[in-house]
């Protein structure tokens, strides 16, 4: 009787192997890009331009799933200092349905843009002799269990 046990579970455990094999799993996100564009309306008044692209790669169905399940996209602005970069704004936090996010064909992506006046948080420098501004955004993929990976973007140089 004990053998017959052991012989079923041992079929029990191969059955489970099976169809671990055959489910396919989410893959995990691993690759994040982000781009800045700090551009300049000549409009009265005028104002500065602000454009951001977050790219997180992956197949369409994965990313409607982490965006169900809770996947975001959170910025943070930082200037570029000598020592450490303070942060100057954020984080703003973008989830499923927010506008400017979308989950397509090659992944997620997050394209968003406004304005501000000229003096605004992007004027990071302003000491005299040390008026140019050098803006740079952090991007964070987080996941609905936590999980984060995160890209600098370039770095956005002028008169904030
Ligand atoms: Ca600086
Ligand atoms: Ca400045």
């Amino acid at each position: 009787m004990k053998s017959i046990l052991n012989r079923l579970a041992a079929v029990l455990v191969a059955g489970v192997g099976v169809v671990g094999l055959v489910t396919t799993p989410a893959q995990a996100a691993t690759v994040i890009t982000a781009h800045l564009e700090i551009g300049f309306n000549t409009g009265v008044p005028a104002a500065r331009t602000i454009n951001l692209s977050v790219h997180v790669p992956m197949n369409e169905y994965d990313a409607n799933g982490y965006l169900i399940h809770g996947g975001r996209i959170q910025v943070r602005f930082y200037g570029s200092d000598p020592g450490t970069d303070p942060m100057i704004y954020g984080p703003i936090t973008w989830y499923r349905g927010d506008y400017g996010l979308t989950a397509g064909p090659d992944g997620i992506r997050l394209d968003y843009g406004w304005e501000v006046p000229q003096g605004s948080f992007l004027n990071e420098d302003s000491g005299w002799g040390n008026n140019g501004d050098e803006v740079y955004i952090e991007a964070k993929f987080i996941d609905g269990d936590g999980g984060t990976i995160s890209a600098d973007s370039n770095t956005e140089e002028g008169l904030y």
